[in-house]
């Protein structure tokens, strides 16, 4: 068909397929990347209507009430939604690195592509017939259907088969090319599928040996600690697997947007590796109000919380390298000459950039929450609720629309035009307005006392806490305005699949800048890397978690509180 031969005539003419990504390599990317549009539209509502079930706007509807409501809100967008946006992502950053895919690989991402649809399909069907609402954290001794519990072990099932289809092709380009740095975008991209390999080994095991055999009626009771101390030593790392995609396009997509250059190879590198390092020795600051773990080993996981904090403020460093020699490449003079010189009016750049500015207070938030004494003040709190809106729901979600506008475009062999950019701009302030509105009023109610996932109370009207009333209210209107920068997205994301008109969208990756020094070959060395992760893990959590099983109670049965 005509888009064919032009892409044909363009690759004769130049001598080079027109983007690295072949058509096969597009559609396995562009099923994710669809998929996970429908897990936005779904989540996104249910997001909607708990806050309108919680304020006490409309009554719970069929038995789907409150929980069910977060239930699936927070699986919708916290899992399915990431991680299928994710590995659409990168399977087209590794096809833009590596060029073709193999015949076998691409098979296994496949696999791992249908796998992911039936967990998807089997979780969503437990929650909304309302037997698992027990939220995206599935905390024992809450106990849901088995079902439940197998869907979420076929879903990672599925993302371990894709993951292993990314290392495939890695291990290939680097026996092919010996000696040499694979490129930047396949570096972090399988930097990222590491970190979650590793960190979904924590919580398969508390599925497979704890929650499922508890569910099936094998087992009757449950180790409370040992259970959450397993899901957040994958829970906390899953963060960084959210955020480390938007990281890659930080680094590397964005200077070519403001017709800069990567800052430098050696430090991007040098800041995913420590990603990898310290995202798993910290699971106890989600933990430090549990007993049963002792303060020492929480003070070592707190000092190693403030470690993993460094390598986000290297990102911050290069940005602002990256934006001001940008600048003064295009005339900018002074300090804060840059400022002026960037292209705001270019979705791309917009929706990234702003979630850049979020991300300053969500980082001193997630500090706060680090610090002992504070997380006393906000644990359990609708502050936390606040903290990740602002990471993963504005920092990520804000890089993901921004790239959907070029990504979608690009996998469907079609462009970008004005008047989408257009919708893309206000669906970033949309985004914007709404995500303040709901942030600000949870962060500050948080504060008041106001406690994270507790249903509509008849203590609401209580005089002691009134005071949350106006909080309520300003979140639900943030939150429908959130829902209509969805719907927004949306329409421009189906324009861009099937709509837009036929052509080449260029696949955006920036240069690096002269270096001041070579990327050290050692950032290669993944045994190496591999096995100081594991030694870290082991230093963090070996003795806790001897203490917890040598000092169990005999364990709790599991509830249903629904
Ligand atoms: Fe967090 C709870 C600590 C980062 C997500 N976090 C959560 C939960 C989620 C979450 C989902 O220590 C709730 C889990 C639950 O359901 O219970 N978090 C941290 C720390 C960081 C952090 C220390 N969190 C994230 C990221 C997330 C995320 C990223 C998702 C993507 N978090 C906690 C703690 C808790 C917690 C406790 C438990 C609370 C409790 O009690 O339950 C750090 O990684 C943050 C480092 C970030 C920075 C910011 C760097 C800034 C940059 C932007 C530069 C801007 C530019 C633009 C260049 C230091 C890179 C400039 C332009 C101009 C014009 C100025
Ligand atoms: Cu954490």
């Amino acid at each position: 068909n005509a888009i064919s031969k032009k892409l044909k005539e363009f690759e004769m003419e130049r001598g080079i397929p027109a983007t690295e990504l072949g058509v096969k390599e597009a559609k396995l990317a562009f099923a994710h990347v669809s998929f996970s549009l429908v897990a936005l539209l779904i989540g996104g509502l249910c997001g909607l209507l708990q806050t309108l079930v919680r304020t006490g706007v409309i009554p719970e509807i069929a038995g789907i009430g409150y929980y069910e409501l977060l239930t699936a809100h927070g699986l919708m967008l916290a899992i399915v939604f990431t991680t299928l946006f994710i590995f659409g992502l990168l399977f087209s950053f590794l096809g833009q690195s590596f060029g073709r895919f193999e015949e076998f690989p691409r098979r296994l991402g496949w696999v791992g592509f249908w796998l992911m649809m039936l967990g998807v399909v089997l979780v969503t069907w437990m929650v909304l017939a309302g037997e698992a609402s027990v939220l995206y954290t599935f905390y024992a001794p809450l106990k849901a259907h088995p079902v439940f519990y197998i869907g979420l072990v076929i879903f990672v099932v599925g993302t371990w088969i894709s993951s292993g289809a990314m290392f495939r092709m890695y291990a290939d380009y680097k026996r092919e090319h010996p000696g040499v740095h694979p490129p930047l975008q396949a570096y972090m991209s399988i930097m990222t599928v590491l970190l979650w390999v590793v960190a979904t080994l924590g919580v398969a095991a508390t599925i497979l040996f704890q929650l499922l055999p508890l569910s099936l009626g094998w087992t009757d009771k449950v180790g409370i600690e040992l259970s959450r101390t397993l899901f957040w030593y994958f829970g906390h790392p899953l963060v960084y697997f959210w955020l480390l995609p938007a990281y890659i396009v930080w680094y590397t997509v964005i200077p070519k947007i403001v017709g800069g250059k990567i800052f430098s190879d050696a430090l991007a590198r040098m800041s995913f590796l420590l990603f990898l390092l310290f995202s798993f020795p910290v699971g106890f600051h989600h933990q430090l109000l549990e007993p049963g773990i002792s303060a020492f080993w929480k003070y070592i996981q707190v000092v190693l919380t403030f470690l993993v904090i460094i390598p986000s403020l290297m990102t911050a460093f290069s940005m602002f390298a990256t934006f001001e020699l940008a600048g003064r490449r295009n005339g900018a003079t002074g300090l804060f000459g840059w400022i002026k010189k960037m292209p705001y009016r270019d979705v791309r750049f917009l929706a990234p950039f702003v979630g850049m500015l979020f991300f300053i207070p969500a980082g001193a938030g997630g500090v706060i929450n680090a610090s002992h004494q504070l997380n006393i003040v906000v644990h359990n709190t609708l502050w936390v609720t606040g903290h990740f809106h602002i990471t993963v729901g504005a920092a990520v979600a804000l890089t993901f629309f921004g790239t959907a506008y070029w990504l979608v475009p690009l996998l469907r062999g079609r462009t970008l035009t004005k008047q989408l950019n257009r919708i893309g701009l206000i669906q970033t302030a949309t985004w914007t307005i709404g995500m303040l509105f709901m942030s600000t009023a949870m962060h500050i109610s948080g504060l008041l006392g106001n406690p994270r996932r507790t249903g509509p109370a008849a203590y609401f009207k209580d005089s002691l806490v009134a005071d949350w009333i106006p909080y309520h209210a300003a979140m639900a209107i943030g939150g429908t305005i959130l829902f209509i920068s969805i719907l927004l997205f949306l329409f421009a994301m189906f324009q861009l699949a099937f709509r837009a008109p036929k052509g080449i969208e260029e696949f955006p990756v920036a240069e690096t800048e002269e270096a001041a020094m070579q990327t050290p070959l050692f950032f290669e060395n993944w045994k190496l890397w591999i096995f100081v992760t594991f030694a870290l893990i082991a230093f963090a959590y070996t003795v806790p978690i001897w203490h917890m099983i040598e000092n169990a109670p005999p364990g709790a049965p599991g509830w249903k509180l629904w």
